[in-house]
């Protein structure tokens, strides 16, 4: 089958659908220009993960963890959603019961309008207390790029913050588990632009076909779970999810 031929079986299992779950990851930002972390010039590829994004690497070295995210940040800060984030946020408005899981930390889903967004790693642009300080917050926003001191000061204590993100070792939080188990009971579920390398949520495609799901990978190339999807579909997330959405459309 040819991917014209896929999508168009992609299409025909989503129309009138009413539940429809997305998981994202770092693929779908790609085209905005955020580097990815595990492609030919990945971030991992520079850095390795457990001297970045670890609460010991941050212990050990907050400078050095924070000088990462300031710069991540920086050139987030530049970047702009690209159509998948577009057609994505598009679909949150039109399917009655949908949701977006994302792996992502950029932001990107949230200012393309996204509705009902889940960030299972956290957010780039969060920070909190690293003492966890009583007067401050759990966690908020703070876009301040650069930060003019590194490690930036938490304002209510003095202490440091940490980046609002969740780090290898730590728990995802257990409210953002329930709300996206409870979203893999769906008609049609994506994993679109993930390696399907990092747990748990490179599960959840699995739990999702187990749940009675018709799953749908979009991804440049194959990955772990190609073959545990009902269709893979090779090819750039921004390609793929324009012709779904003029599939969907009844546009030639
Ligand atoms: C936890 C920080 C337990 C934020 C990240 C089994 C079960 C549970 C845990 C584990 C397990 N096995 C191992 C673990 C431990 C670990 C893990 O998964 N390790 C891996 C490496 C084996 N998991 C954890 O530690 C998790 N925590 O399980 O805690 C626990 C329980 C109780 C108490 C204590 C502990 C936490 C995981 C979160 C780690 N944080 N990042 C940040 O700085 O960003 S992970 C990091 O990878 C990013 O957040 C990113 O979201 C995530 C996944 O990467 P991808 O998004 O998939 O990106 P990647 O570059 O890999 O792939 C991009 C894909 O896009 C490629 O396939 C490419 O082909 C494609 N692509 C590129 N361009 C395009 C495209 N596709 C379409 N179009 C394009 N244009």
């Amino acid at each position: 089958m040819n991917n014209a031929d896929r999508l168009q079986t992609v299409a025909d299992r989503l129309r009138d659908k009413r539940r429809v779950t997305v998981l994202t990851g770092a693929g779908v930002s790609a085209a905005s220009g955020v580097p990815t972390f595990r492609g030919p010039d990945g971030l991992w590829k520079k850095q390795r993960p457990e001297t970045l994004a670890t609460a010991d690497a941050f212990r050990r070295d907050p400078r050095v963890v924070w000088e990462w995210y300031d710069w991540r940040r920086q050139v987030l800060s530049t970047k702009v959603p690209n159509r998948a984030h577009e057609v994505l946020a598009a679909w949150s408005e039109r399917f009655p019961n949908f949701t977006l899981i994302t792996q992502n930390v950029d932001g990107l889903h949230e200012r393309a309008g996204t509705r009902n967004l889940i960030r299972f790693h956290g957010s780039i642009w969060e920070v909190l207390c690293w003492d966890r300080c009583a007067n401050a917050p759990g966690r908020w926003w703070d876009d301040t790029v650069p930060f003019p001191q590194i490690p930036p000061s938490c304002p209510h204590c003095g202490g440091m913050l940490r980046p609002g993100v969740v780090w290898f070792g730590e728990p995802i939080d257990p409210d953002v588990i329930a709300k996206s188990t409870d979203a893999l009971d769906c008609d049609v579920f994506f994993t679109v632009g993930t390696s399907a390398q990092v747990f748990p949520a490179a599960a959840l495609a699995h739990e999702a076909r187990h749940r009675g799901a018709f799953t749908v990978e979009l991804n440049l190339e194959s990955t772990p779970s190609s073959n545990a999807v009902d269709l893979s579909v090779q090819g750039p997330a921004t390609d793929l999810l324009q012709t779904l959405e003029e599939l969907l459309l009844g546009r030639p």
